[in-house]
């Protein structure tokens, strides 16, 4: 009984490992004009989903050394990218740029 405990334990985590380095999905909201949380590190192969928890505001999401990003994103609407190569990637909210909507994604290479 309990070796069976144990081993269903250590293969849960070994799972949630191997998840969390090939292709997790992390949540990043959009929430009193901020994103939250603003600086995220995740590993290569990430999915960051940002999703608009507002009541009444629309924002956006863009990666300004790119020019890429998301269209307008009303209340519960969401965009999603997937983080492919190691790197810094910063970006900021267009339509609140002068209010310091801002965040940055820190993706970092597999062992
Ligand atoms: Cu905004």
């Amino acid at each position: 009984m309990r070796w069976t405990l144990t081993c269903g334990a250590l293969l849960a985590m070994s799972m949630s490992a191997l998840a969390m380095a090939n292709g997790d999905t992390v949540t990043v909201e959009m929430i009193d004009y901020g994103y939250s949380p603003a600086e995220l590190e995740v590993p290569v192969g990430t999915t960051v989903r940002w999703v608009n928890m507002e009541r009444r505001t629309s924002h956006d999401v863009y990666f300004p050394d790119e020019d890429l990003g998301s269209e307008r994103l009303f209340p519960e609407e969401y965009w999603e990218r997937r983080f492919d190569n190691p790197g810094t990637y910063e970006y900021h909210c267009r339509p609140h740029e002068s209010r310091d909507m801002r965040g940055v994604i820190r993706v970092i290479a597999n062992d």
